[in-house]
């Protein structure tokens, strides 16, 4: 993939050229780049059925359909709530509460400025909600239970890019939260951020016997998923993760990856990076935008370093693939 850096610019044109067409120039290229996912090898038979795959939510954003109504554009979605039993590993089946059916919920996307429409229904039965982070008027902020069989409609516009956690706030929200009732709202900045493989990952524990504490974790809901069959991404390609943490009882955690640094875009609220790392703390409902590429090829853990955490089902790899 061609990256040119602006000392490489200069080497190629002269300052005289570079000069005439400065920073534009550099913009557009970045701009032209095609970012590649590498395949997965999906062929294991002998793969756990989870009820979903915690695999399709690392790339999978949700944009909903943008309709027009007296002339302004709305982007409606729409989310079901609903139990549903998902495998955790070869021994534990548990109950979730899901919205659409996946722990956790779709990642919704919008542009800044959009007014935003969700269509909520609730086929559960239990009442749930669905609260947003973010600017919004009282009657949208999800604390009014949606009772069994009804539909509720959130709508307010998006006017502030960055990562807007949304879940259920019905009490005891731990619970509420904890069985699956959680997912990301990204707004994207106007003309968006550089191309980059965007990645999702959101760390959650359950508290299987409801007794106040997690007796196992999770990225994308599934314990240890990513351990078992590693994110593929290639070396020397940007890499975007956007990073949700809603682990409940344990006050606070962190990220960390190995061999590599991060830059830190927090509450994905800059454009630019504020710190370079490769450790950053996130109390719950805390989110961050990553940035970073691996130079060398092999296979790389990712984990929060409260590492008894790890041990217990947040753990995973990313597998650099190399590229000529
Ligand atoms: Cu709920």
């Amino acid at each position: 993939m061609l990256s040119l850096t602006r000392r490489q610019l200069f080497a190629a044109g002269g300052s005289a050229l570079l000069a005439a067409i400065g920073s534009r120039y550099l913009w557009q290229r970045r701009n032209d780049l095609t970012i590649v996912v590498p395949p997965h090898d999906d062929n294991d038979s002998s793969r756990i059925n989870h009820a979903f795959d915690p695999m399709q939510s690392v790339r999978e954003f949700d944009w909903g359909n943008v309709i027009r109504e007296a002339g302004h554009a709305i982007r409606v979605f729409e989310i079901t709530a609903k139990s549903v039993p998902i495998q955790l590993n070869a021994a534990i089946s548990f109950m979730s509460w899901s919205y659409n059916g996946r722990v956790p919920g779709p990642t919704l996307r919008a542009n800044q400025g959009d007014r935003v429409r969700v269509i909520f229904h609730n086929a559960d039965g239990h009442g749930h909600t669905m609260h947003f982070h973010g600017v919004h008027p009282a009657e949208m902020d999800g604390v009014k239970p949606v009772r069994h069989g009804e539909t509720f409609i959130y709508e307010f516009d998006v006017d502030h890019y960055g990562l807007y956690p949304y879940h259920c706030h019905i009490s005891p929200v731990t619970r509420h939260l904890g069985k699956g009732l959680y997912g990301l709202l990204i707004v994207d900045p106007p003309g968006g951020r550089p191309p980059a493989d965007e990645l999702v990952l959101a760390m959650a524990g359950y508290d299987l016997d409801n007794d106040g504490h997690n007796n196992v974790y999770a990225f994308n809901g599934i314990p240890n998923a990513f351990r078992d069959r590693p994110i593929r991404i290639y070396q020397r390609q940007r890499v975007r993760v956007y990073l949700l943490n809603v682990i409940e009882f344990d006050s606070a955690v962190t990220f960390h990856i190995h061999a590599n640094m991060f830059d830190v875009f927090p509450t994905g609220r800059s454009l630019k990076p504020t710190l370079n790392t490769d450790v950053i703390t996130m109390g719950t409902a805390e989110r961050h935008i990553l940035e970073f590429s691996y130079p060398y090829p092999g296979k790389y853990m990712f984990h929060p370093h409260q590492d008894h955490i790890a041990d217990l089902g947040c753990m995973g790899l990313f597998e650099v693939v190399a590229r000529s």
